[in-house]
């Protein structure tokens, strides 16, 4: 898989979703912008899947840019600058900013790696929790349950606030902590009124010459975990079924053994096609614009 080359920039990173590019002609890594380019490429237990989803780079892009535009007073790393013609509507122009190595993530529901904990100790990240919550219940308030970024390849780990404290100091810890509370807030009020649950998301922020700011990309399906509020609330089994990915992911469990070893197979036009539509379901529902 080779990133587009794209003129005046220089390709530095992928990730399993999007590539990162600096501009050409600065040195590396001198540069004070980032460019960020959002791929069509979907990941499901931790494979990149063939095909991708058709506008599902331009989807996340719209959503993430729309979130960051709803987060007034929040400083916020997109820069208003133009993007190279071959991935205009998903790509970004972002502030350079020196990357805290936390992954800052909310929790309005005991799912995921949170239930895990929770099961086995009956606390997440070092938060108690009451007694006798099942998966998928609505927490009794929001809590951050920070991640180390484990490097490439490794599973972030989750670590108490003091581990956080120790890695960037206390005044930036408790920034960030009460930060992604408040953003996390926000967005899911916003996402409830619209028939929508956040579950949880996971926010990275940088320090810009002092100041904490919100980086990557923010409360996209990739980041976070939305539920639809009328299945949750019927109660079935799929009540906790991820809006957009679960076409996808229900389709590899039948046709696909995660332990084989082998690489998955590529995905049926149909499973492709339905799960586009409910990339473009989820944005139409929160942003209320047709996607
Ligand atoms: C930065 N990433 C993530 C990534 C591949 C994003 C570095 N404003 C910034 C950002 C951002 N966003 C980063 N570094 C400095 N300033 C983000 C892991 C990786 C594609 C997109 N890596």
């Amino acid at each position: 898989m080779t990133a587009l080359a794209l003129p005046g920039w220089r390709h530095v990173y992928s990730g399993k979703v999007r590539d990162l590019y600096e501009p050409e002609g600065e040195a590396p890594g001198a540069s004070d912008r980032l460019l960020v380019v959002a791929s069509d490429r979907v990941s499901a237990f931790d494979h990149v899947l063939r095909p991708g989803i058709p506008g599902k780079g331009e989807l996340l892009t719209r959503l993430s840019a729309w979130w960051f535009a709803r987060l007034a007073g929040v400083p916020s790393h997109v820069l208003p600058d133009p993007v190279p013609r071959a991935v205009v509507g998903r790509a970004m122009v972002v502030r350079r900013l020196a990357m805290f190595p936390i992954e800052c993530v909310v929790r309005g529901y005991l799912s995921g790696s949170g239930w895990k904990e929770y099961r086995a100790t009956g606390s997440v990240c070092g938060v108690p929790l009451p007694e006798g919550l099942g998966e998928g219940d609505r927490l009794p308030e929001p809590i951050y349950t920070p991640a180390w970024k484990a490097p490439q390849g490794e599973h972030d780990e989750n670590i108490p606030f003091e581990r956080t404290v120790e890695l960037v100091g206390e005044p930036v810890a408790r920034r960030l902590r009460s930060m992604s509370l408040e953003v996390f807030s926000r967005a899911s009020a916003i996402a409830e009124a619209r028939g929508v649950i956040l579950a949880d998301t996971k926010f990275e922020f940088g320090d810009d010459a002092g100041t904490i700011t919100l980086a990557d990309e923010v409360l996209t399906s990739d980041s976070s975990r939305y539920w639809d509020a009328r299945l949750y609330a019927r109660g079935g089994e799929d009540r906790l079924a991820s809006f957009d990915k679960q076409i996808v992911r229900d389709w590899l469990a039948a046709h696909w053994d995660a332990t084989s070893g082998e690489e998955p197979p590529a995905l049926p036009r149909e499973i492709v096609e339905r799960t586009a539509a409910r990339y473009r379901e989820l944005i139409e529902r929160l942003t209320g614009e047709p996607a």
